[in-house]
This record gives C-alpha cells, sequence and structure tokens, in this order.
C-alpha cells in the first residue's frame, strides 16, 4: 500500500542551494512528488506547525529558524512513505546521521539539520494538510 509523507527542505538548505540535490535524492529513493511549492513561512505559520514542540527550550529558535527564508515543503508518495523517507534523511542530530543520508550531507547541526520529515502517518496527514489545500491535493500529478 502507497502512503504518504510531509518533507520540507528548510530555509538554511534553500539558501545554500541544496534543493536540487535534495529533490534529486528524494525521487531516485522512489518517491512520488503529489504537491510542492516554494514558500517563506509567518511566525504563527511555523508555529502552528511546530506546536507539539512548544513547551521545548528550542521552540522560539526553532521558529526563528524556520522562518528565516522560503522553504519548500513537498508532500511525497510511496509505499512504507514515513519510515523510508526517515530513513533518507538519517537521525535528527546530523552527528548521529548515516553514511549517505540526506542530513549527513547537509545539515550543519541538530537545529539547521536540512530537511524535516513527519513521524507518523497519523502526523503527516495533518502536516500536509498545514501546507496543501484539497484542491492542490485533489489531483493526478505524480512527479
Ligand atoms: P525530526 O525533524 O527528526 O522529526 P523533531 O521533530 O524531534 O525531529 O524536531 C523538530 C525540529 O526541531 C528538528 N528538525 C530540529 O530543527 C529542531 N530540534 C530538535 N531537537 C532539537 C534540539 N535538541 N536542539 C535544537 N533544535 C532541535
Amino acid at each position: 500500500m502507497s502512503n504518504k509523507t510531509l518533507a520540507i527542505i528548510k530555509p538554511d538548505a534553500v539558501q545554500k542551494g541544496y534543493t536540487g540535490k535534495i529533490i534529486a535524492m528524494i525521487i531516485n529513493a522512489g518517491f512520488k512528488i503529489k504537491a510542492m511549492k516554494m514558500t517563506h513561512l509567518t511566525k504563527s505559520s511555523a508555529e502552528g506547525f511546530y506546536a507539539i514542540h512548544r513547551e521545548r527550550p528550542f521552540f522560539n529558535d526553532l521558529v526563528t529558524y524556520m522562518t528565516s527564508g522560503p522553504c519548500i515543503p513537498i508532500a511525497l508518495e510511496r509505499e512504507n512513505a514515513v519510515e523510508e523517507y526517515r530513513k533518507l534523511i538519517g537521525a535528527t542530530d546530523p552527528k548521529k546521521a548515516a553514511e549517505g543520508t540526506v542530513r549527513k550531507l547537509f545539515a550543519v547541526d541538530i537545529q539547521l539539520n536540512a530537511v524535516h520529515g513527519s513521524d507518523s502517518d497519523e502526523n503527516a496527514e495533518k502536516e500536509i494538510a498545514h501546507f496543501f489545500s484539497k484542491d492542490e491535493l485533489l489531483n493526478n500529478y505524480s512527479a
């Protein structure tokens, strides 16, 4: 069964020109792009997206980082999408990320970690809805 996950190419990775390389890695790993956009998050959108981290000590820094420039949310589809995408990006802390993973290659540290990935099917659905309207998702695009 095919399922979905939300990727975000985060502002520092976009700014450094890693977008093309990261998208190539995603496609080469067998994911289909169902929807994609470039957007500059507002403070309230970033706070809403990361609401589960509101009490964490890094919350304000995380919101500042995620609003520091444009980012690229991408709705992806693949069998076992959440798990397979997290394997592709590697551990949250790039020091612990496996060789060849997106974070090992492109992340700076645990906060500036280049990409986001959903952690469950349920959150993937909510996160995709955060960025994409029903109309944007109710299509047959698949790249
Ligand atoms: P992941 O992105 O691997 O699912 P989460 O959901 O635990 O990791 O964290 C969300 C984001 O918060 C991370 N991608 C990272 O930017 C930031 N973050 C997580 N843990 C820390 C930390 N200990 N210090 C600073 N930033 C963090």
